[in-house]
């Protein structure tokens, strides 16, 4: 990350924004990039998404531009590209294993539960 700081795009409240929140944290990376995030409705929004809207078909976040003018739009993808600029590896970050295994294992699952008994209710 020598001349360029990465920008990461944080949506409030987004289970695969905390994954990439926790895992530069943990790797003491999260204050070495640019951080905008927002709350679903505030003035933020509009402009994150007419920033992200030129680089993806569908802009979904997290969103981080990695390198200059290269977007990624996958927690897992930005994880790993962010975390190899100083050559650490998700696998390697405890917190973040926890947090897949646990929180947001559950929330994938709950998730689709929902899912499952709404299309059954419709
Ligand atoms: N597979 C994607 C999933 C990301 C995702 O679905 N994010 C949701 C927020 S939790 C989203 O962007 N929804 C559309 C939107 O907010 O406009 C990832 O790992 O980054």
């Amino acid at each position: 990350m020598a001349d360029f700081t990465p920008t990461l795009y944080l949506k409030d409240k987004c289970p695969f924004c905390f994954k990439v929140r926790i895992a530069l944290v943990e790797a003491g990376l999260f204050d070495k990039v640019n951080v905008r995030e927002f709350v679903p409705g505030d003035d933020e929004e509009a402009a994150i998404r007419e920033t992200l809207a030129p680089h993806f078909e569908k802009v979904t976040f997290p969103a981080a531009e990695v390198a200059p003018g290269k977007f990624v739009a996958d927690s897992d993808g930005i994880t790993a590209q962010l975390l190899a600029t100083v050559g650490k590896k998700p696998e390697d970050m405890t917190a973040l294993g926890a947090y897949l295994r646990g929180p947001f294992a559950s929330i994938m699952t709950l998730y689709k539960e929902n899912s499952e008994l709404k299309k059954q209710l419709a």
